[in-house]
């Protein structure tokens, strides 16, 4: 039996990874971060799963306990999923972004290296990376220069960096997905894509009558993260350790998936949405489209939902939740 060892394991694309590996007959194990109301923290698992799972509390702050829980586990294959996720966050607290995102995977690489060298590992890389950089046919793809436009982004430039020095000069398989937006039903509620389909079920429902944003003219590629996470362990299981990107070489704008929703739900957009400067981001990233090609050929991995099925999905989960 394999075993995984997962960083982030509580979050949207942990707990989505967890139940992948555990079909495949995984044993899984992972940490979280110690937090004061417990309750909240597994609440992405349904009892049966969380049964399944051996979870730690752990850090990626504390390299101590990542090395101890890898010298004990000793995993076949380790993902580092955990991050401070948030773009516009990074801003407001961008040394604990920069410690965790950036120093973080210093340390559980330290860890690796010293506990369990023949593991395979995976880090989250991220399309924020990018920035405002696109090759000229309007793609962005694994040759595309990085030139980051937030901490964040900065953060995660680092971390893909070390992951790739790391796999050179100590002969690891270490290697980075370098994921575009990917949301779920399980996407926490401060990102744009359950923002707007939570509220417009709410709106709906007669429980609000507004919802305001930020920027609408940025374009994202949205995919599901049900779909990444199989793109994650194709990833970490190639042959030999690389970096590939994962999107669904669409891009959308944050107008079009709003009109998308609130038309699917049948409301008049114009009379509920509005803007505010306070989720503005100080320098935005205008533009994201990955080109998945190298996966696609390489590693045969292809997305099964599209951008509308990906709303649709959130828009029933919200459906299901809120109305009674
Ligand atoms: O949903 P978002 O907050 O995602 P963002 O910033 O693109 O970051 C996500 O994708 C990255 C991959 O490229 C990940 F690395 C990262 O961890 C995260 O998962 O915002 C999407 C767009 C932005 O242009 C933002 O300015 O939506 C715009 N937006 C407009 N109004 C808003 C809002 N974003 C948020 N969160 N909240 C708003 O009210």
């Amino acid at each position: 039996m394999k075993k995984a060892f997962i960083t982030g394991i509580n979050g949207q694309d942990g707990s989505y990874l967890s139940e992948y590996l555990l079909s495949l007959g995984y044993e899984v194990y992972g940490i979280i971060r110690r937090n004061s109301i417990s309750e909240n923290q597994q609440s992405r698992f349904s009892e049966e799963v969380r049964l399944k799972l051996n979870i730690f509390y752990g850090d990626l702050l504390d390299q101590s306990s990542l090395e101890k829980l890898l010298n004990d586990i000793k995993p076949d294959e380790i993902y580092n999923l955990a991050a401070q996720s948030h773009v516009r966050v990074s801003y407001d607290i961008p040394q604990f972004t920069v410690q965790t995102n950036a120093l973080g995977v210093l340390n559980i690489l330290e860890a690796y290296r010293k506990a369990c060298p023949q593991a395979k590992f995976y880090q989250a890389s991220s399309s924020e990376m990018f920035g405002n950089s696109v090759d000229l046919d309007g793609f962005q793809r694994e040759t595309t220069p990085f030139s980051p436009v937030s901490p964040y982004g900065c953060s995660k430039v680092f971390g893909f960096n070390i992951v790739k020095n790391y796999r050179n000069a100590f002969k690891l398989h270490a290697c980075n997905g370098i994921l575009f937006n990917h949301e779920s039903p399980r996407r926490g509620s401060n990102f744009v894509t359950t923002k707007v389909v939570k509220t417009a079920v709410e709106i709906k429902c007669g429980l609000t009558n507004k919802l305001v944003l930020g920027n609408m003219d940025s374009y994202r590629d949205w995919g599901h993260s049900k779909d990444y996470v199989r793109a994650m362990h194709k990833i970490i299981n190639h042959f030999e350790p690389d970096d590939f990107v994962v999107s669904t070489m669409e891009t959308h704008s944050v107008r079009e998936m709003v009109n998308y929703v609130f038309t699917k739900l049948d409301l008049d957009v114009e009379k509920y949405l509005s803007q505010d400067a306070k989720f503005m981001r100080p320098e935005e990233l205008k533009y994201l489209k990955g080109d998945s090609t190298k996966i696609r050929s390489v590693l045969n991995w292809k997305p099964e939902y599209s951008f509308e099925s990906l709303l649709d999905d959130m828009i029933q989960h919200w459906q299901k939740t809120l109305i009674k």
